[in-house]
């Protein structure tokens, strides 16, 4: 097949699904065209059957806001009608949904029609798409799309509780690819960080507000009073300041380390005991996937898709948003009590192999055949 996939190309993890999706179909023979404003992150090597296809984000006077928007519906009936594309794959609603159903009804113009995917990742819903800036566009891409996935059964009933939705929703779960998340023998660097045997947490997000990082950092400060551990903190964003400055202001500087975005992020979790996130939402929760892989326990919270992957006592440990005291207490708790955390990362993984990448692949793969399969090659206008 021949697929389009549309994403945001930075760290985020609806990017990192895409472009991981993307390298995925392409192993197996499929051509796949990214089309995107930047580079996607994780596409940072030359793959055979990808092409990356760049849209221009045109400057000119007139424009205070660049019109996005615009030069991507043209790129994609550009690439759609040049590269002969079978199928659009579009992550992330905003605008990617709406824009995809534009550049069809262009296409259909030509004669041309394309089945659009469009994949739900998780703030496109609960925090932005909701916002009655986006609503009716969110609403009505969705309805208009061929096909709709949603990376966690909790998306999906949120979904279908917060809009007025008459298309079906499939649920095809976030996924890891085995092969380069597993635990790695990094002593040497864990040696670096931990030179006196201290546990070592992890968190990692891309800093927003929703992550509440501060909550990960604030439990990290209780876990030091009882035992020596360090904190690693991956990944960058707007809240980023204002941790360093908790951190400086709870006064352990020495214990914590910031180390912003990072590629190989397996080998950072794989010098790791315990993994912490306190999201305020979390539609599917990527990054604790990616941490069991490299068997990581994993302390979260309870909210939305977190329970379709961690399931408390077994992989890890849920809480309510905000229950400091409790993911303190548990991984004390546990980082104490070296039968059980063997145990956990055990389960951890074990749980992570339920999401390989070669299941998933076969689920897009028989949604995209679906698609085509009630589309016909080309339309009269
Ligand atoms: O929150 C992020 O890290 C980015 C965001 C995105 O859409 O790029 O992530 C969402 O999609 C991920 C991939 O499907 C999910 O694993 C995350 O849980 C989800 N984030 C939220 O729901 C807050």
């Amino acid at each position: 097949m021949k697929i389009g996939i549309v994403c945001y190309p930075t760290f985020g993890g609806s990017g990192v699904i895409a472009t991981e999706l993307g390298k995925g179909l392409a192993s197996l023979g499929h051509q796949v065209h990214f089309i995107t404003y930047k580079r996607p992150a994780r596409l940072n090597a030359f793959y055979e059957n990808i092409t990356y296809h760049e849209v221009n984000a045109l400057q000119y006077p007139l424009f205070e806001y660049t019109p996005y928007e615009s030069e991507l519906a043209s790129k994609l009936v550009d690439v759609v009608t040049y590269e002969k594309l079978d199928v659009l794959h579009v992550h992330y609603a905003i605008p990617h949904a709406a824009v995809a159903f534009m550049a069809k009804q262009i296409l259909k113009t030509k004669g041309i029609y394309i089945p659009v995917v469009t994949t739900l990742h998780g703030t496109d819903i609960t925090l932005v798409g909701t916002n009655k800036a986006f609503a009716s566009v969110v609403e009505f891409s969705i309805n208009n799309s061929d096909a709709v996935t949603t990376v966690s059964d909790s998306l999906r009933k949120e979904t279908m509780e917060k809009f007025d939705i008459s298309n079906d929703i499939e649920v095809i779960y976030n996924f890891i690819d085995p092969e380069r998340f597993k635990r790695l023998n990094k002593d040497h660097f864990r040696k670096a960080i931990a030179p006196n045997g201290e546990k070592i947490l992890i968190h990692t997000s891309n800093f927003r507000k929703v992550k509440r990082v501060g909550d990960a950092i604030k439990a990290f400060a209780k876990v030091r009073t009882e035992l020596a551990c360090k904190l690693i903190l991956i990944g960058d964003g707007p809240e980023r300041q204002a941790m360093e400055e908790l951190c400086r202001q709870i006064g352990f500087c020495e214990d914590v380390r910031f180390l912003g975005k990072q590629d190989a992020v397996e080998e950072i979790l794989a010098i790791g005991d315990l993994f912490i996130l306190p999201s305020q939402n979390e539609s599917f929760g990527l990054a604790a996937l990616e941490a069991m892989a490299c068997e990581l326990p994993v302390i979260s919270t309870n909210i939305g898709g977190l329970p379709e992957v961690n399931t408390h006592g077994e992989t890890g440990y849920l809480f309510d948003v905000g229950d400091i005291d409790g993911m303190a207490a548990s991984a004390i708790q546990l980082l104490s009590d070296p039968e059980n955390l063997a145990k956990m990362k055990k389960n951890a993984f074990n749980r992570s192999q339920e999401f390989k990448l070669e299941r998933i692949l076969e689920k897009y793969v028989a949604l995209y055949q679906k698609v085509i399969s009630l589309t016909p090659k080309t339309t009269t206008v």
